[in-house]
């Protein structure tokens, strides 16, 4: 089958899976350079985003999401705390702002927030915003007025993993729902954020699991303005801890899949890139991944150094981009 970069540069909700899946089975090279000329024409070329992540409250989540080092179900080794004063949050942001990151996003191992907690969290939303970094949040399911509480606050993402697909989702978490997600996504559209969506692969999932996600995000009204593509990061103590993660190569092409299935989306290179070597992380941002976690912490597992990264980006000839709420890839 041809595949025309002009049509496909533009969002879709009408991709099925079998055309989807034609994607992975294209030869390597066709793969990226299609995905890689999709990145062009809607994006402004050699230039990456950067988020920065704080865990705000790490560890003893009640829910058993099988790859995830914070639940209380699990025996990992992990530095427990409770919500972070606003003082710390302060701290934090204020060096992810010189060290170069654009946005900060805060984690929270919760089901979902109560309200007392979500009061706290929005004056920390309020001074990320204060020292002109975009802020998101990842909380578990939100209430409708919860979503509503966090949009007035000014937040401007808020992430919500789908993780994997519909069918393959009660294999990896039995606590909640695939259509529990939904809806907290869909109360998070309705109050005006951005939304911030993708998954994680590595879990044994099918290569047809990850075609699946990724036609189920295109098929949502408006495609997530955020996709991160998580490698499994195998923490000891998890049900998944003997698993080794998707390979190199399988890891790329989801990126490039992702790309082309989102086409104006910002694709992110998210947990796992700290296996990756240079080249391979070049090639993911050859793929169409234009967006980084940045920083030396992902919640409670390792990234890369930050002078690394820097490093890495001024050899490829990429520069940090600056948030622009008005440019043209924001999908529609
Ligand atoms: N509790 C909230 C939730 O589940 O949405 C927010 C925090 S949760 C840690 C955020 C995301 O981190 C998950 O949806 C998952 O995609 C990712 N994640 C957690 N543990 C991971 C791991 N070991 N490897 C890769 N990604 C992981
Ligand atoms: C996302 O998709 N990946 C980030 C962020 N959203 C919150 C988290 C990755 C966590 C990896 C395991 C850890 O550090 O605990
Ligand atoms: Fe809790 Fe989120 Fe980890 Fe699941 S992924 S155990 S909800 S912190």
């Amino acid at each position: 089958m041809k595949f025309d970069i002009d049509i496909l540069s533009e969002p879709r909700n009408d991709w099925i899976f079998d055309e989807a899946k034609q994607l992975l089975q294209l030869p390597f090279n066709d793969l990226l350079f299609l995905a890689h000329s999709i990145t062009r024409k809607n994006f402004i070329s050699n230039s990456i985003q950067m988020s920065t992540l704080l865990s705000i409250k790490t560890g003893a989540c009640p829910e058993d999401c099988s790859y995830c080092p914070q639940s209380i179900r699990f025996n990992t080794e992990i530095e427990k705390h409770e919500l972070l004063d606003l003082e710390n949050v302060k701290t934090e942001a204020n060096k992810a702002k010189s060290s170069g990151a654009t946005r900060f996003c805060l984690g929270a191992a919760y089901r979902g927030p109560k309200d007392k907690d979500l009061e706290k969290i929005i004056e920390m939303i309020k001074y990320v915003k204060s020292i002109n970094l975009e802020c998101c949040a990842t909380l578990g399911l939100l209430k409708p007025h919860q979503a509503k509480m966090l949009a007035e606050a000014g937040l401007d993402y808020y992430n919500h993993n789908v993780d994997t697909s519909k069918d393959n989702y009660q294999n990896i978490i039995s606590t909640r729902t695939y259509d529990d997600r939904i809806d907290t996504l869909q109360e998070v559209r309705k109050s005006g954020m951005k939304v911030c969506c993708g998954g994680i692969i590595g879990m044994g999932e099918s290569e047809d699991d990850r075609i699946q996600m990724l036609v189920e995000l295109s098929q949502m009204e408006r495609h997530p303005e955020s996709v991160p593509i998580n490698n499994l990061v195998a923490v000891k103590g998890t049900p998944f801890e003997k698993l080794h993660g998707a390979s190199e190569l399988d890891f790329i092409k989801m990126i490039a899949v992702t790309r082309i299935i989102l086409p104006r989306s910002y694709v992110r290179l998210s947990a796992g890139r700290n296996k990756l070597s240079e080249a391979e992380q070049a090639m993911c941002l050859f793929a169409g991944a234009n967006s980084i976690f940045y920083g030396e912490k992902l919640l409670t597992t390792d990234n890369p150094e930050e002078d690394k990264d820097l490093a890495l980006l001024n050899k490829l000839g990429i520069t940090i981009e600056a948030p622009n709420p008005n440019q043209k890839h924001i999908p529609l």
